[in-house]
């Protein structure tokens, strides 16, 4: 159309139109954005992501992701919304939003976000032949960090099946292989989950804590301030694996216990149970409102760290 993309935040949208919205960046704003497919999925779909950079050399580097889980239809949603924010109003923001090289990937699991468009609305897993007549891998169980313990299975029947081993699926291991093979000053993870409204931090494998927890809880406070400053709700700050449940394998533990990440964080966007998962459309705007403030508290932590 008109805008040379198809992408809204008044509504839910397949994957198709959310990559090419990033493609649509990327040739509009080629000195800032670009584009590169990191992997194909299981069903052979590519995992997108979106680069932001102003190509200054002292850069800090953050990730964000959404859509690890299919039916969590919020979170592409959010992590598009704050795209099109800083790409929109990038020469108004603060320094440490513009000397952040910001690595975003808003569809991580292609094939189950598209199979809760076409077949079953709360499917959570990819879409891998696990074994007998199930199918599907948790990827936030698939993460090479204390892989198989505590909170995932490994049996293909259950919604938190591991996978054959660390990083078995293409999607997960999409990640790992960008995240290590970039040469990038990596500060900041951030995963966008939904629902329950939380700012977790590892570590999810257990009831413990990394040694700087004390700089992520109050990171997390913070962001969590943020966003009741932008007339958001209350969301719960806390270790994953006291704060929710203990859950092995997750993406955040990863980033945080190999990837070297000092701030990484598995948010929980709303609702906090009305809607669960099936949050009507009607709450993009103020829920990745939210999710930016959040954002910036975090980035603006990394650009320190
Ligand atoms: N929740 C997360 C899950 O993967 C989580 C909770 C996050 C656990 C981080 C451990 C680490 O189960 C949702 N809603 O997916
Ligand atoms: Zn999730």
């Amino acid at each position: 159309d008109r805008k040379g993309h198809r992408l809204t935040w008044q509504a839910y949208h397949k994957t198709a139109d959310i990559h090419g919205y990033l493609d649509y960046l990327a040739e509009t704003y080629p000195d800032l954005c670009s584009v590169k497919t990191i992997g194909m999925s299981v069903q052979g779909r590519p995992i997108k992501l979106l680069k932001i950079s102003n190509g200054k050399p002292g850069n800090k580097a953050v990730w964000v992701d959404g859509g690890i889980h299919a039916r969590e239809w919020i979170t592409p949603a959010t992590v598009t919304f704050i795209i099109n924010h800083l790409v929109s109003n990038f020469e108004n923001e603060p320094k440490y939003i513009q000397d952040t090289d910001w690595y975003i990937t808003p569809v991580a699991n292609p094939d189950g976000y598209e199979f809760t468009h076409s077949t079953d609305r709360l499917w959570r897993k990819n879409r891998a032949r696990a074994g007998g007549q199930c199918s599907g891998t948790d990827l936030n169980r698939n993460f090479g960090y204390k892989w198989g313990g505590k909170g995932s299975s490994k049996n293909p029947c259950t919604q938190i099946y591991a996978g054959a081993g660390p990083f078995s699926e293409p999607e997960t291991a999409a990640i790992q292989r960008f995240i290590k093979g970039t040469q990038a000053a990596w500060k900041a993870y951030v995963s966008f989950h939904s629902y329950g409204q939380y700012i977790l931090y590892p570590w999810g494998y257990e009831n413990a804590v990394p040694p700087d927890h004390r700089d992520l809880e109050a990171v997390g406070r913070r962001a969590a301030a943020a966003i009741v400053a932008a007339g958001g709700p209350r969301y719960t700050v806390g270790p994953a694996g006291s704060t929710l449940y203990p859950a092995s394998g997750g993406s955040d533990d990863w980033a945080k216990g190999v990837a070297g990440f000092k701030y990484s964080y598995t948010i929980e966007l709303r609702d906090t149970g009305r809607y669960g998962f099936v949050l009507p459309a009607s709450y993009i705007t103020p829920t990745a409102k939210e999710a930016l403030a959040a954002v910036r508290v975090i980035v603006e932590a990394a650009q320190k760290a």
